[in-house]
């Protein structure tokens, strides 16, 4: 039993995400949330929107609305597509939140107290059409280092380097497209990251050991590299302001802080909404998870490969220029890119498959089991249609769904509502038991070591497991001899559904529900399974009630592939 605080990238508020974007942050992080809470641990998974920043006010600038109130809208569009997919966060806040601004000042003047801002006098690009200064996104070009034509001005996406806006090569205004830009003067705050560089370095080499190698190589090479002192403000309308008390030229100047250093912040900022919003009666309290608990919570982090530097290097930087005690991540769970039809899955090109749009096809459990399945973690993975529906109706409602409805019906059939009684187990229960037993062992090995992949696949075998002992078993000729026999195999495949049902939960919500709702068991706990119950298949006892349950998974049909490659376009852009 210990005390586990997961979060996952934060969303930007620009639009809803797509299925790549999900995949690589909040459903994983949802999986393992669920799994250690049916464990029995004590779990925090936050999450929030990433409102501020130059995405945030072009998106807002396109939709015609107030920034504010834009972000107000797309943080509830986001939160219900979430909901839908059943992502269980304790919160989902926002980093414009109250709690978010005077968490970021803290720190910011922590970090001024301890020497590590400094006010430098910078060149920045300015748009003569636009009459203002152009930070970040509001600046495309050419990236120096690899050449991707449409690189932005904080980062390059395509190399993923992160870039200074002075640094493109034939920049443009992303605002009005201008090219009438000329570089002028103005004063910024920067973190100086180059004297922590040995504090971070010590970091990484204590926990990045255990982190994936896409993740620990990441941060490696940014550390070889050097840290460099990096500008934390812009001249941006929209985002926390630099505190007046301890910067008020800064500040009197409109300066706010950069998206990526309040972003971070965020997780401690929506933990803190969290514990405001406490109910009635009840206490939670929000530095018991992040001030001075060095190891009494395990932290652990969710991420695309992209983000990981922020999350390694920089944000580590942060919190300890600030001297004080704050959590930092123990494990970061980075993923590769899901690609459609092995290209980009683009929110600016409007390309691949939207969180909401794919809700609006198929329940969440189709998705979440998918992408998990074959979640991109050593290596980029594809979405495909094909694959897609070859998955679900293979696993989903082959191996697992027809298996809950042919037991049930059958069962029904021949001994009416209730878990028939039949002959004791003997030895291919025996067997069964042994082989479930070692299967759930993996499963909870690969979970632990959030290997999503692995874990799907053991799962899997769990559900296959049951279809080879119906199959050997075969209670439709049984019944012809033995009428208990039949009634001792339909049992145990009954026990095996319930089993199932606690363990497909992390992965498979709904179904679960649907499964665990089959029997009418009073005492039903959402706990998990002991080796010795999975061993001895017994949870179930005769005479239990159940009902049948609609059928789980539809398979997809060849005229429902057609209908979605029509609709989302079927290859690589
Ligand atoms: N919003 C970037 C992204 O969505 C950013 C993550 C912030 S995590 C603190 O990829
Ligand atoms: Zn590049």
């Amino acid at each position: 039993m210990a005390r586990h605080l997961i979060t996952s990238a934060l969303p930007y508020i620009n639009g809803i995400k797509h299925l790549g974007n999900m995949v690589g942050s909040m459903l994983p992080a949802d999986v393992y949330a669920r799994y250690l809470r049916q464990r029995g641990h004590e779990v925090l998974y936050i999450c929030a929107t990433d409102e501020h920043g130059t995405p945030a006010e072009l998106a807002a600038k396109d939709a015609g609305l107030p920034v504010d109130e834009f972000c107000a809208r797309q943080h509830d569009a986001q939160k219900a597509v979430y909901d839908g997919f059943e992502l269980h966060f304790d919160h989902f806040g926002r980093t414009s939140s109250r709690q978010n601004v005077e968490i970021t000042q803290h720190i910011a003047r922590k970090l001024h107290e301890n020497g590590f801002i400094e006010e430098r006098t910078t060149r920045q690009v300015y748009s003569l059409a636009d009459g203002r200064f152009l930070p970040d996104r509001y600046i495309i070009g050419t990236c120096p280092h690899c050449g991707y034509e449409a690189a932005r001005g904080d980062q390059c996406e395509n190399c993923t380097r992160v870039l200074d806006p002075t640094d493109l090569l034939d920049a443009r205004s992303a605002v009005s497209g201008s090219t009438e830009l000329e570089v002028r003067e103005t004063k910024h705050l920067f973190l100086l990251q180059s004297r922590l560089q040995g504090e971070v370095e010590q970091f990484v080499d204590e926990h990045g050991k255990e982190w994936p190698t896409l993740a620990s190589s990441i941060a490696r090479k940014w550390l070889t590299e050097g840290l460099h002192d990096r500008s934390i403000t812009r001249d941006l309308t929209w985002g926390v302001p630099v505190p007046a008390d301890t910067w008020p030229e800064l500040a009197e100047d409109g300066k706010v802080f950069y998206v990526w250093f309040d972003a971070p912040i965020g997780y401690i900022g929506a933990t803190k909404e969290w514990a405001d919003a406490a109910p009635e009666g009840e206490e939670r309290d929000w530095r018991s998870w992040w001030y001075d608990v060095a190891g009494t919570v395990r932290y652990t982090q969710f991420m695309a490969k992209d983000n990981v530097p922020f999350h390694t290097v920089m944000f580590p930087a942060t919190q300890l220029g600030t001297r004080e005690p704050w959590k930092k991540v123990d494990f970061v769970k980075a993923f590769n890119w899901l690609t459609y039809y092995g290209g980009k899955f683009s929110t600016s090109q409007n390309r691949g498959i939207f969180t909401d749009a794919a809700l609006g096809l198929l329940p969440a459990d189709y998705w979440r089991y998918f992408l998990m399945a074959g979640a991109p973690e050593s290596d980029d993975s594809s979405f495909s249609w094909e694959l897609f529906a070859s998955v679900v109706n293979k696993d989903l409602a082959d191996t697992l769904g027809n298996f809950v409805n042919r037991v049930l019906s059958f069962s029904r059939k021949r001994f009416g509502e209730q878990v028939p009684a039949g002959h004791a187990a003997g030895e291919p229960e025996r067997k069964l038991g042994e082989e479930i037993a070692r299967l759930l062992a993996e499963y909870e090995e690969h979970l632990e070591a959030l290997q999503f992949r692995k874990a799907a696949a053991a799962l899997r075998a769990l559900w296959s497991a049951g279809n080879s002992y119906l199959e050997e078993k075969a209670p439709w000729l049984e019944i012809k001899q033995d009428q208990d026999a039949a009634a001792l195999t339909l049992r145990t495949a009954m026990n095996l559904i319930h089993l199932y049902a606690v363990v497909s939960e992390p992965f498979i919500p709904a179904a679960a529900r649907a499964m665990r709702g089959t029997f009418a068991l009073g005492d039903d706990t959402r706990r998990w399974v002991t080796a010795a119950e999975a061993r001895a298949l017994d949870a179930l006892p005769a005479g239990t009630p159940f009902t049948v349950p609609p059928v789980l998974f539809a398979k997809i049909t060849e005229e429902d592939l057609d209908t979605y490659r029509d609709r989302f376009g079927a290859e690589n852009a």
